[in-house]
């Protein structure tokens, strides 16, 4: 298998680069830095076949850098995705929005477009995107981030029923709490200690793990499709709605 696959420069992308490659597969590998796709390429070696350092926001670079490979990409694993702070939607800045906006749902669409056409001229393929909990539970902080990825959820289930007598399969994974990346950083404008204390005296999922849903998803005979795959660590469950007493 040749998978190719976004924000694969660390956390669940690295991991999910490493086990295709632990299991002799290809891989092409796009992020934004450039050293760290280096350092990650050297690592996997030779099947390692390609580094894009660019932003999947500019789908014009992408799709020239992609040109040379689009009939053999085999899985399109859409990992690429932020979510940038926490505060009510209200006092969201408009750069946070726009940007959870522009790559969790219009970068992935536009890879999506730009691969689908040969996959269906193969009459094989696979489309893995990473969703998230948050696109099915609600939880204060969640608003846009978590909007985009139940967006994800609903375009994965879509193509499902557009490409029934394609023989291309469809996934949305759907994990939780998950440590070891860059996520509550990211989410946290660079706070480490905030970030550290979301995984604190807790054991959550880790990037190995959800990279181990995804190849198992990929690896299945090809008459099985996984539509949806939620994950969540043991430690963590659903709580009771919120009731405010006394309001004002
Ligand atoms: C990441 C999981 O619970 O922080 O998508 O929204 S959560």
């Amino acid at each position: 298998m040749l998978a190719l696959i976004t924000g694969a420069s660390s956390g669940i992308g690295e991991a999910i680069a490493k086990r295709f490659i632990q299991e002799k597969h290809q891989v092409i590998l796009l992020a934004r830095r450039k050293d760290r796709l280096e350092k990650l390429q050297s690592l996997l070696g030779s099947n390692c076949l390609e580094i894009i350092d660019c932003d999947l926001r500019n789908i014009q670079e992408v799709q020239a850098r992609l040109q040379s490979f689009l009939s053999k990409i085999d899985v399109l694993i859409n990992n690429a995705g932020l979510a940038l702070g926490l505060e009510p939607f209200y006092k969201s800045p408009k750069q946070n929005y726009q940007e959870m906006i522009e790559t969790n749902i219009l970068a992935l669409v536009e890879l999506t477009h730009f691969i689908l056409p040969s996959m269906i001229a193969n009459q094989k393929g696979h489309i893995i995107n990473i969703g998230s909990i948050a696109g099915n539970y609600p939880y204060p902080g969640s608003n846009i981030y978590g909007a985009t990825k139940a967006f994800i959820k609903q375009f994965s289930l879509n193509l499902r029923a557009d490409l029934i007598d394609q023989n291309i399969r469809i996934t949305n994974i759907e994990p939780s709490l998950v440590g070891g990346s860059e996520f509550s950083l990211v989410r946290f404008n660079g706070d480490e200690q905030k970030a550290k204390e979301v995984y604190a005296n807790t054991t959550p999922l880790m990037p190995e793990d959800i990279a181990e849903s995804v190849f198992w998803c990929a690896s299945l005979p090809s008459h099985i499709n996984i539509n949806r795959l939620e994950l969540m660590p043991t430690t963590q469950a659903f709580s009771p709605l919120r009731v405010i007493k006394n309001p004002t």
